[in-house]
């Protein structure tokens, strides 16, 4: 199990969702802190400049965990269930952009809100656009050995896929072998029954998981149980990232300290068992 933080670069919109801001200045603070990666949002693949990301992430010895594409949503509501067809392609050409670039970055893209909403549209007629949209860039993404991640989100922010169990329901829609989920605790503990069990039941789809405490503060300032869910991830066998996507409150420093502070002596545990398991 790794830990990553989310980070945008200092020109993204104030809607980006992240904790830190500003590669130059923040990849080389999370390092310090001893994250082992970085989820980068980002609004377009071209935005990045390749180069100086690459150098930043081999001085600091840290890896890209996951492109993450909530901007392009929130900058100009383009979804993948676009009623239009051009709009639809317009989202296809961007995310082929993405997964070019996560061949080389992190090998993961995940689908947030660009999903779209179902807006008082019929949920078959949305799910049968989400799924062509989907397997087309799935199956443009085997070949970059790239992952898309779908991410259930909670009622508040969009109708459509609010639970881990409706994200499978979906991904057996697609049934693509890399379309998986994103599961985020902070949503999961509005819209599912249970945390830690739920990600186990579903541990096959689970790629990926974000992590926040119950008030989207650093885990460990709200009330969710993280050893437990430790304890649930370990017996189910899970070995992918953790992804602090927090508020940047009291500070964006802060907060990822808190974080390090709170998650990594979990991880180290955590990896500790599962290499003497192996051993075993
Ligand atoms: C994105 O990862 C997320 O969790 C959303 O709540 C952001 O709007
Ligand atoms: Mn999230």
């Amino acid at each position: 199990m790794k830990l990553s933080i989310a980070i945008a670069d200092t020109h993204a919109l104030p809607s980006a969702f992240v904790v830190y801001r500003g590669f130059e200045a923040c990849i080389p603070k999370a390092a310090r802190l001893g994250f082992h990666g970085v989820e980068l949002a980002l609004k377009r693949a071209s935005e990045l400049n390749v180069n100086r990301l690459n150098e930043l992430l081999g001085e600091n010895n840290l890896s890209v965990s996951c492109i993450s594409t909530g901007q392009v949503y929130a900058d100009g509501g383009l979804t993948m269930t676009h009623e239009h067809p051009e709009k639809r392609r317009e989202v296809v050409a961007i995310f082929r952009e993405f997964i070019d670039l996560a061949g080389s970055f992190g090998n993961i893209v995940n689908i947030g809100r660009v999903r779209g909403p179902l807006d008082g549209r019929p949920r078959e007629h949305v799910e049968d656009l989400f799924v062509g949209v989907a397997r087309e860039l799935c199956d443009y993404a085997l070949s970059k050995d790239v992952t898309l991640i779908l991410e259930p989100v909670n009622r508040y922010e969009t109708d459509f896929i609010n639970s881990v169990e409706e994200g499978v329901a979906l991904m057996q829609l697609v049934d693509r072998p890399n379309m998986l989920l994103m599961p985020d605790v902070f949503h999961m503990n509005i819209e599912d029954r249970t945390i830690g069990p739920e990600l186990a039941r579903h541990i096959a789809y689970v790629k990926y998981i974000h992590v926040a405490d119950s008030n989207r503060l650093a885990p460990g300032q709200g009330h969710l149980d993280f050893p437990a869910l430790f304890t649930d991830l370990f017996h189910a066998g899970y070995d992918g990232w953790l992804s602090a996507e927090i508020l940047p409150i009291p500070s964006p420093d802060v907060a990822a300290r808190q974080t390090a502070e709170f998650l990594l002596p979990l991880v180290n545990v955590y990896n500790q068992q599962r290499a003497a398991v192996t051993v075993a």
